[in-house]
């Protein structure tokens, strides 16, 4: 008997993080360190360390000096220039790329990877033998019928949520219940092949949208995977597993809105409801405040430099509805930038030298990122510079602009509660063309860029002429205008934008732990690059066609307006 046939409007999407990666990174490179607890620096925080050295009570952005007093032996490796880290990541993300069909595979930030799976899993639903379901065999090339791997489609592979499900399912989520499972299965596959042929590990989430998949996902951390079992919608006698999912969650969870928003909603939630413990604020604690709606969340976390209709689109994620496609794989970044921060910057020869160093790892960026070789369709980045002359290189993608950043500290005397919250200022000026010369030195272009762009940039940022005291000096490519006949375009446009913006508050916290630990009066810090290409959508969001609902009047996009429904008939549960 053929296998019932499928809704073929829900997606199914995976998402992937890489366990402690930037030590995974040295772990790769020295097996060794992994029986070792092994904690990665960054000017004086622990950035990230190994789950050995967790076992024995470190944590991420922990103070260095705090990490040897709680476990002596622990092995420090600097994790200042982010080279490594990129050139791993980019692999990694072509290796699981690789596997999938169709485009739908994203980056986001170095470690986690969302990939839209449905077309493999709907193919294999089709054809499974429902009489011997147990065994299986996942096809991995349509082409073929050998690749794959055998596996058991009557169960879920790894753990879920919740652990059982004990409801009975509507037809449409026992369909989508077969998907998932065949889906767990994939995602264990894929998890084994990373360790077995990259030796590195990744906690995975797999669900109908991104933003489940990444909730739901940091369930079971590290080394594992978390299927967000169904119903995932609410009918009579059962309640939908996404909404007590989500509601179980902290609201920091929920990705789309960073750290200071978040404090923001917490902060009212709290002053509204005293009981509820200010550190442990669930996302049904926020929905059960009084008057909480799409235009109250406006008003809590609306305003500059807050993204269009934040509240509806938090209001939204509070209820599981996320209908963002998983952006299409790229071939180059969307931006490349390089920054430094610094303990002390304040006078202009050392400015100008920063500068230089940016500039030139920035145009090696750019030579690694985005050209590639005629002789090369993966990218010439692992050829030398003499292999890359002889063969002929050519630009995949030129950037049109070059954005000069930086993060003054706040002159003292001002407002003490602002010198948590430095701010960033930029600039932005159209790439001189020369910088594509591939037979100048990095050297020469680097020395010219900052003399006849960066320098007058920068004194637009700065007109005074000392006295900036720079935390932070950030220089970026980025608009990219991508060469005819390879172009890839990338359309997960909104809520990678939301999730984007919480990975740079991440940095911001890193930051902040930074300057804590260091007196801001000593000379210039070592000036170690840090860098970022960044793979992710950065266009300007979709104008979607909205309907009012007939329940609430809120705007609702025409495919989400039955999720949302869905959130009026479920209300009535709490
Ligand atoms: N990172 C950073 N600054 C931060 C947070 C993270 O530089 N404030 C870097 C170091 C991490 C990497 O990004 O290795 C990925 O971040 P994760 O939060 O995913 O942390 P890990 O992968 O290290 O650990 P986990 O196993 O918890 O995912
Ligand atoms: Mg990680
Ligand atoms: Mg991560």
């Amino acid at each position: 008997m053929a296998a019932a046939p499928l809704r073929d409007d829900q997606r199914i999407i995976l998402h992937f993080d890489y366990d402690c990666f930037y030590a995974s990174v040295f772990e790769a490179e020295q097996p060794i360190l992994k029986t070792l607890p092994l904690a990665v620096q960054q000017k004086q925080i622990v950035v990230t360390c190994n789950y050995e050295a967790r076992r024995r009570g470190l944590r991420k952005l922990q103070l260095i000096k705090e990490a040897k007093q709680v476990c002596p032996d622990v092995v420090i490796v600097l994790g200042e220039d982010l080279t490594k880290f990129r050139d791993a990541s980019k692999d990694l993300y072509l290796f699981l790329r690789g596997f999938v069909w169709g485009e739908r595979v994203e980056k986001l930030g170095f470690d986690e990877i969302f990939m839209d799976v449905t077309d493999m899993i709907t193919y294999n639903a089709g054809l499974l033998n429902s009489n011997d379901l147990a065994n299986s065999f996942f096809h991995l090339d349509k082409q073929d019928p050998t690749v794959g791997f055998a596996f058991d489609a009557t169960t879920v592979y790894g753990p879920t949520y919740p652990v059982e499900s004990e409801a009975t399912l509507s037809e449409a989520d026992s369909h989508l219940y077969l998907k998932l499972r065949l889906a767990s299965h994939l995602a264990g596959y894929l998890r084994g092949q990373l360790e077995d042929q990259k030796g590195y590990t990744a906690t995975v989430g797999i669900s109908t949208s991104k933003l489940l998949a990444k909730v739901v996902g940091s369930v079971h951390k590290p080394n594992s995977q978390t299927t967000l079992l169904p119903p995932y919608g609410s009918a009579k006698g059962h309640e939908s597993n996404v909404l007590s999912f989500l509601d179980s969650r902290e609201i920091r969870a929920i990705p789309g809105i960073g750290s200071k928003l978040s404090r923001k909603l917490i902060s009212y939630v709290t002053t509204s409801n005293q009981s509820v413990d200010e550190d442990k604020v669930t996302v049904r604690d926020v929905r059960l405040t009084p008057g909480v709606g799409p235009s109250l969340l406006e008003k809590i976390l609306g305003g500059p430099g807050a993204p269009r209709d934040i509240g509806m689109r938090f209001w939204r994620l509070l209820h599981g509805v996320d209908n963002t496609q998983v952006g299409e794989a790229r071939d180059t970044p969307t931006q490349i930038s390089i920054e430094n921060s610094y303990g002390y910057l304040n006078d202009f020869e050392a400015v100008r030298k920063e500068m230089l160093s940016l500039s030139a790892s920035l145009i090696r960026r750019m030579r690694m990122d985005l050209t590639k070789s005629h002789s090369d369709p993966e990218g010439s980045a692992s050829q030398g510079p003499e292999l890359r002359e002889r063969t002929g290189v050519r630009w995949l993608a030129r950037p049109r602009t070059l954005r000069l950043s930086t993060i003054p500290r706040p002159t003292p005397g001002s407002d003490v509660t602002q010198t948590r919250s430095y701010s960033r200022i930029s600039h932005s000026a159209p790439l001189p063309q020369y910088v594509f010369n591939l037979d100048e030195s990095v050297d020469a272009l680097a020395e010219r860029l900052v003399q006849e762009a960066a320098i007058p940039m920068f004194r637009k940022l700065h007109r005074e002429r000392t006295g900036w005291n720079l935390r932070v000096l950030n220089l970026a490519v980025t608009n990219m205008a991508e060469a005819a006949g390879d172009g890839k375009h990338n359309s997960g446009r909104d809520i990678s934008k939301m999730f984007q913006r919480q990975e740079t508050e991440h940095k911001y916290i890193s930051s902040a732990h930074i300057s804590a630990g260091q007196n801001t009066s000593v000379p210039q810090s070592s000036p170690t690059v840090a860098s970022e290409a960044s793979w992710e959508s950065d266009g300007e969001e979709e104008n979607m066609p909205c309907v009012p609902c007939t329940i609430c009047g809120a705007m609702i996009p025409h495919f989400a307006l039955l999720a949302h429904k869905l959130y009026h008939s479920s209300s009535k549960n709490y």
